[in-house]
């Protein structure tokens, strides 16, 4: 069953000149059986600040971000951890560029960080990382001065 590991959102928000918007990077790897190598996934990730008084803030994520891949169509390499022989690992990164109003969600800095899943395609009835294939994935917290 495929897994996610290191989990990571980048640290530097950032704007681009002439571009107004916050640049976010969610990257993470995904260790696959042998069987899954063929089989065709979706991956889901969305953002969210977190917030001590209530629940943590969706951002700009009325539907994940993410992508549909085969990971046997991707450079992939052997998964070297204890434990893993035999699974391949594909490393990703999802790129969210977003307004100033959809990220700046309170007075001082912002707590962002991501959430990742994957489905694959014969267990898409939900988009939820509930009975997904990887589990729910939580990255580090980014503290972005927005
Ligand atoms: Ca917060
Ligand atoms: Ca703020």
């Amino acid at each position: 069953m495929v897994e996610i590991f290191n989990p990571r959102i980048d640290d530097v928000p950032g704007t681009l000149p002439h571009d107004s918007r916050y640049h976010f990077t969610v990257t993470y790897s995904a260790s696959f059986d042998p069987a899954e190598m063929s089989d065709t996934f979706r991956e889901f990730v969305r953002l969210r600040e977190e917030d001590i008084l209530s629940p943590d803030d969706e951002i700009a994520a009325s539907f994940p971000a993410g992508n549909t891949f085969r990971p046997n169509l991707l450079p992939n390499r052997a998964d070297t951890r204890p434990g893993h022989q035999g699974m391949r690992v594909v490393d990703r990164a999802v790129k969210f560029a977003l307004s100033p109003g959809a990220v700046n969600t309170e007075l001082g800095n912002e707590e962002i960080y991501g959430e990742i899943w994957l489905r694959s395609s014969g267990n898409l009835a939900s988009t939820g990382p509930e009975g997904s294939d990887s589990g729910l994935a939580r990255t580090n917290i980014g503290e972005f001065p927005i």
